[in-house]
């Protein structure tokens, strides 16, 4: 898949010369799209051209298609070389420093020579910089802030640490706002933020000067009348909120909730129609039609509304004009939670407490998920230990009502393809997930296979084993296993614990177009831990997926296991 990587950043490298050179913003994003789609498309790019397939790949056109063709065939692409000819290549690299736009950029360059970050560092250092017209210390502070954060090497968070500190934010400044909403990526849900962003409306400066002082605010970046830009301390994560007028809320909410290519796609449908849209409304000449919430908005341009998990540009303006749009899963609907540790192997509370914390989570049943023997670090069960288990479980199901404990085992592979307990065991059990733990170099692909034919196994357990720590994770040929569990029914999890969520949304519509169906289970090893299921909710709804693609929607006694469709 090297080349989908070598191509997307050569797209990304030529929207960032057009940035530098001042050129229009929708070429520019016509290439970050393009990136995008690549770095993300399953499929290897060069077995694609051998097929002759690459314009099939969606959102890629014929002229990405060309350029694509042209670096494969020739190893080059003679737009890249246009486009980065005369500017240095450290240049273009300096382009990702935070608070460091394209433009102040090229003036460095052009007035003051900066052709390197030493140079950069240099004439802020000797005042050169801020001395620039329209500079001033201000922005060069931030400038400077910038650098140190692009040289500890400026990584994504997980949506699971990002999460809290949003929900924390806005309790906080409830209080001074009529309303406040979190946008941009974390409004969609994806699986790593950027940056954190807020809007509000309300009284501007009370709300500014609070959101600045809160005690989780390490260093205010900007401060204006509508907007202020804080650095908080978990992360060093950078959080924008911005306060709009209430008569454009929704247009605000919808253009920085984005994606960008979602916006962009939506301003092209908005000209066809006579129209402008922007973060202050739909316009129709000089009067506003649209922007005090998002379905007015989104109602102007003839769609009905499009939930946020889908605003990525594959697909669901198109859905959205013809009222195609899936109707998406949500919280409501799900019965319980199917992968869950007990103290029995490495979690923290008891069957008893465990069923308990369920029943208060509004569910109907709870699948607890112990280890199998092998996982020796994690405590596995042994076959006596598990027996012991399952009677316990039978007396709590005794004693507690209102919830359903389900007998589940979270069973290891073993490096042979073979399951840690003979079937006469994973028989007795309500259902059966396998995963990989161990040998993660050794022919997971075939294990895997291997494990999806044992008819006692109803689900695979995080199925690509990524971890979005980047810690390590295993080599597997994920479109292999989608087909193999398409072809006996065997059922792909969303784990939802933060550093996984794996299967992650592009696999979601992978795994849904091949008729598979998904679990989501939190891999819970205490009860606090049980919330984690609404960022597994977030894939699925990234994913497109509805009710009936997802088992925990189903009553228990109707939930389409393997075991029973057999
Ligand atoms: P992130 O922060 O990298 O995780 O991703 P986002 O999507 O939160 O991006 P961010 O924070 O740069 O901007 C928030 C939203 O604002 C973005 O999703 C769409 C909107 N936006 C920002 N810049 C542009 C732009 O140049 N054009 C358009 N149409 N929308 C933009
Ligand atoms: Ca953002
Ligand atoms: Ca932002
Ligand atoms: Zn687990």
């Amino acid at each position: 898949m090297s080349k989908n990587i070598e191509i997307a950043d050569i797209f990304d490298k030529i929207a960032d010369a057009l940035e530098f050179k001042g050129d229009n913003s929708f070429r520019i994003g016509a290439y970050r799209k393009a990136a995008r789609i690549l770095r993300e498309y399953p499929e290897d790019i060069e077995e694609l051209y051998k097929r002759n397939e690459i314009q099939k790949i969606s959102g890629i056109g014929k002229g990405m298609a060309e350029k694509i063709i042209e670096y494969l065939t020739t190893g080059k692409m003679k737009k890249y070389e246009e486009a980065t000819e005369n500017i240095p290549e450290e240049l273009l690299k300096m382009l990702e420093i935070p608070n460091l736009g394209p433009k102040t950029l090229n003036l460095a360059y052009t007035k003051l020579g900066v052709r390197t970050l030493q140079d950069l560092e240099r004439v802020i250092e000797n005042g050169q910089l801020a001395n620039l017209f329209g500079m001033g210390e201000k922005k060069v502070e931030n400038i400077k802030r910038g650098i140190e954060l692009y040289k500890q090497g400026k990584e994504r968070i997980p949506l699971g640490i990002a999460f809290p500190i949003v929900e924390e934010i806005i309790e906080e400044l409830k209080k001074y706002t009529d309303k406040i909403e979190p946008a941009g990526s974390l409004r969609r849900m994806r699986e790593t933020i950027g940056d954190i962003d807020i809007l509000a409306t309300g009284k501007n400066i009370e709300i500014i000067n609070s959101f600045i002082s809160l005690p989780s605010v390490k260093e205010v970046l900007a401060k204006g009348d509508t907007k202020a830009s804080v650095i908080v301390k978990t992360n060093n994560l950078q959080v924008d909120l911005r306060v709009v007028s209430s008569d454009s809320f929704g247009a605000a909410l919808q253009y920085f909730t984005g994606s960008k290519s979602h916006n962009i796609k939506l301003r092209g449908l908005a000209k066809d129609k006579g129209l402008k849209i922007s973060e202050y409304g739909v316009f129709k000449g000089d009067e506003k039609i649209a922007g005090r919430c998002e379905e007015e908005v989104y109602k102007a341009l003839g769609l009905v509304w499009i939930p946020p998990e889908l605003r990525e540009d594959r697909g669901e303006i198109e859905a959205a004009m013809e009222n195609k749009l899936p109707i998406l899963i949500e919280g409501k609907d799900i019965k319980g939670d199917l992968h869950v540790h007990s103290k029995y192997s490495d979690g923290v509370e008891t069957i008893e407490e465990i069923a308990v914390a369920g029943k208060k989570m509004g569910y109907e049943y709870i699948g607890i998920c112990d280890h199998s023997k092998t996982s020796k670090i994690a405590g596995g069960l042994d076959e006596e230990t598990l027996k012991r288990r399952n009677e316990e479980i039978d007396r709590i199901n005794e004693k507690i009502k209102g919830i359903k404990i389900l007998k589940g085992m979270e069973v290891d592979i073993l490096s042979d393809g073979s399951l840690d307990y003979p079937d006469k065991i994973l028989e007795k059990l309500d259902f059966v997930i396998a995963s990989i733990h161990q040998g993660f170099k050794k022919n997971v692909t075939e294990r895997v296979k291997k494990a999806i034919e044992n008819p006692y196994v109803d689900i695979i357990a995080h199925p690509t084993g990524r971890l979005l720590s980047g810690r390590e994770g295993y080599e597997i040929d994920i479109d292999e296993i989608i087909e193999y569990a398409s072809k006996f029914n065997v059922v792909l999890e969303i784990n939802c614990y933060p550093d996984r969520l794996d299967l992650n949304d592009v696999n979601i519509i992978k795994a849904k177009s091949k008729n598979v169906k998904f679990s989501l289970g939190t891999d819970a090893h205490n009860i606090g831990m049980l919330k984690y299921i609404k960022f597994g909710l977030g894939m699925a709804k990234r994913g497109w997926l509805t009710k009936k693609d997802i088992l925990n929607t189903y009553k228990w006694e109707e939930m389409p296991l393997r075991r029973r469709i057999r």
